[in-house]
């Protein structure tokens, strides 16, 4: 059971319905029809009430971070995606293609191991790994903690890399300029329409993976199309962590960021 937001996998192993439904991630709604951890009559308001007490303090705490970056002159994007989409990856060729020019730090969140953070080490880039536990996302707090070592005030750069989940991440507002979802081409073009939040919630979409589109049938065209049904203004980039193609493209996007902090 997440500690956080409440998803318990037991209640889906046993058909209960589980619906999150969040207005531009600050809401939180469950369906309590079923609840057996708040158990009673009015399960469903005491779930919503918890729901939006926690949400209500990691905004205020995001906010904190928010101003925090804003007087360090830092620009902090939060990538979000399902697990394997190969956010890691990601992040060790932009950290080696980019960390001469920009000064860079890493938040890595997992539930569990520090292999991600091991990964970051070996580029030479600052990074602090957060382990959640049973928790499947990051929230404010945690960010607030995880920034203590880093040199705040010779930082251009600050990269989370959230918990591997499409669903939860997308409510919990960690004080980031900006999400980044990404999506790889083995995931299939509907999940923009399956996880809307997540997509909704998110600046920009990378679309990973683009060196694997021979041997898939995945439309990329489709996909983009889904992607902008949930928002309009998101911006597209599709690329190849492993092999570098179409990197330039979100290097520039990137550096102009910074370049507004
Ligand atoms: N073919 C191909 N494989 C990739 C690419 N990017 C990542 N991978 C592979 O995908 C797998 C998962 O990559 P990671 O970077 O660990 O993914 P992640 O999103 O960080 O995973 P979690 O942290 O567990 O959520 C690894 O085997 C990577 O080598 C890519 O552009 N093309
Ligand atoms: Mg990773």
């Amino acid at each position: 059971m997440c500690t956080t937001c409440g998803c318990s996998p037991n209640n889906q192993d046993q058909g209960h319905h589980h619906h999150h439904d969040h207005e531009h991630g600050h809401t939180h709604h469950h369906d309590g029809k079923h609840s057996h951890h708040h158990g009673e009559k009015h399960g469903k308001r005491t779930t919503i009430a918890i729901e939006e007490d926690i949400l209500g303090k990691n905004n205020r705490l995001a906010g904190f971070n928010r101003a925090l970056f804003k007087e360090k002159g830092i620009f902090v994007l939060n990538l979000v995606s399902s697990p394997g989409s190969g956010k890691t990856t990601l992040l060790e060729r932009t950290l080696r293609e980019l960390s001469d020019k920009l000064r860079c730090a890493v938040i890595e969140g997992d539930q569990q191991t520090d292999n991600d953070a091991r990964r970051i080490a070996a580029t030479g880039v600052p990074v602090r790994q957060i382990n959640t536990g049973a928790g499947c996302h990051l929230d404010a707090h945690m960010i607030m903690h995880g920034t203590d070592g880093f040199d705040m005030d010779n930082l251009d750069l600050l990269l989370i890399e959230n918990v591997g989940n499409l669903v939860c991440p997308a409510a919990f507002d960690l004080g980031e300029h900006h999400k980044v979802a990404v999506l790889s081409v083995t995931e299939g073009e509907d999940k923009p329409l399956k996880y809307p939040q997540m997509f909704r919630n998110s600046t920009v979409m990378l679309l990973n993976k683009t060196d694997l589109l021979p041997h898939l049938d995945f439309d990329v065209e489709k996909c983009k199309e889904y992607a902008r049904r949930v928002n309009p203004d998101i911006i597209i980039f599709e690329l190849s962590a492993r092999s570098g193609a179409g990197m330039e493209a979100w290097y520039q996007w990137l550096t102009d960021g910074v370049g507004k902090r």
